[in-house]
């Protein structure tokens, strides 16, 4: 597996079409370091291309296994490493996830991720247990997502046969900073993982976290890696730090939102096809920095009152900025077959 490989898919020089596999990290830098207006002008310019429907995509959240993670994740409430104060839960029943994924279905979600506190996925009852989830949340008509840590390539096959559509697995930072936010693995494991995904046919939801303290080099060494695989990522999640009491990273400054901006902006222009989805730390961006990041390219959410163990904005103040900005919400009368699926206007 490489992380430098220099595979174009489209051997275009246009600028505003090509899909590049080998972007300079400078030149990620500089677009990160250079004028708004011109980042933004050249996110929404690739977007109009890539994106003629303005749609945004709504995907709800599950927790199906909360806290106790082994892993010593800086950034998260769930690691078993700290104490957060989160109350620990088992899996989930079958009937349980089902019913919350019809009703995410029913608020207008058409895509539904399941999260599990695991470092690794262990054969047995529990992984079965999530496959039929897998099933029912298919069998709704729905795009289904699960993050569930480390897979190995029978287990990602396995997941693909269930229906699964995509697999979420963060590379959160730089590989060079990865170190400073997690001990208990490190990055060849999570690239490995994605590899495995991606072998037995699976989307790969993969993306980052800003406001750990990494800097503007990281991010856009983030970005050069997230690009270099080919296919690009679908979809490409950008949170922002949730600052969660106990944990290590608690006290860190608030993320500026530009910064947030920023990200989404040049996600945008090195995946110019993928979904890319502006995720955690929602709740501390005011709706015009939200604004800002639609315009700059993001074209998903996570939709829900609840991410995993924190908040979200409610549902009806998404619905109504996306009036207000006129944008359009994937709709699927049937998820199972791409070509159905239809966008409407709220
Ligand atoms: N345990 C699995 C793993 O780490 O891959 C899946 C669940 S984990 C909670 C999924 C992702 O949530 C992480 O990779 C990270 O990007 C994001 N995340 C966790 N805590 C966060 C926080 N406090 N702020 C922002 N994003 C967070
Ligand atoms: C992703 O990139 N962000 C989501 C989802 N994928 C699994 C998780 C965000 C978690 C934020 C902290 C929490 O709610 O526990
Ligand atoms: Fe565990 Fe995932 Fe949280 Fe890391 S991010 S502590 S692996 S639940």
């Amino acid at each position: 597996m490489s992380v430098n490989s220099t595979k174009t898919t489209q051997a275009t020089h246009d600028p505003t079409h090509a899909l590049r596999h080998d972007w300079p990290v400078d030149e990620i830098l500089e677009m990160l370091n250079g004028p708004l207006d011109e980042l933004v002008f050249r996110a929404q310019s690739i977007h109009r291309i890539h994106h003629p429907n303005r749609d945004v995509q709504l995907a709800s959240l599950l927790s199906i296994k909360t806290g106790g993670c082994p892993e010593d994740c800086a950034y998260c409430p769930q690691s078993a490493h700290y104490d957060t104060g989160l109350q620990k839960e088992a899996l989930l029943d079958r009937k349980t996830v089902a019913a919350a994924a019809r009703k995410a279905k029913k608020a207008g979600a058409t895509r539904f991720c399941m999260g599990a506190a695991w470092r690794h996925v262990k054969d047995g009852p529990a992984f079965d247990s999530v496959l039929d989830m897998v099933r029912d949340v298919r069998a709704l008509g729905m795009e289904a997502c699960v993050t569930l840590g480390m897979l190995t390539a029978r287990q990602a096959q396995r997941l693909a046969e269930a229906g699964l559509t995509a697999y979420n697995h963060n590379l959160d930072t730089s590989p060079e900073f990865y170190g400073s936010i997690i001990s208990t693995r490190n990055y060849d494991e999570r690239l490995e993982t994605l590899h495995h995904a991606r072998d037995a046919g699976l989307d790969l939801c993969c993306g980052g976290i800003v406001g750990l303290g990494e800097s503007p080099k990281d991010r856009a060494r983030m970005i050069q890696i997230l690009a270099q695989f080919d296919p690009h990522p679908e979809s490409v999640p950008i949170n922002a730090l949730v600052r969660a009491p106990g944990t290590p990273l608690a006290e860190r400054p608030p993320v500026d939102p530009l910064d947030m901006v920023r990200l989404c902006a040049v996600a945008r222009i090195t995946m110019p096809q993928s979904r890319v989805r502006l995720s955690a730390g929602r709740k501390e961006l005011s709706r015009e920095a939200q604004i800002l990041c639609f315009l700059a390219g993001a074209n998903s959410i996570f939709y829900g009152d609840q991410l995993l163990t924190t908040g979200n904005p409610d549902t009806e103040q998404d619905l109504t900025l996306l009036r207000e900005m006129g944008l359009a919400v994937e709709s699927a009368t049937d998820q199972a077959d791409h070509s159905k699926q239809t966008h409407k206007h709220i």
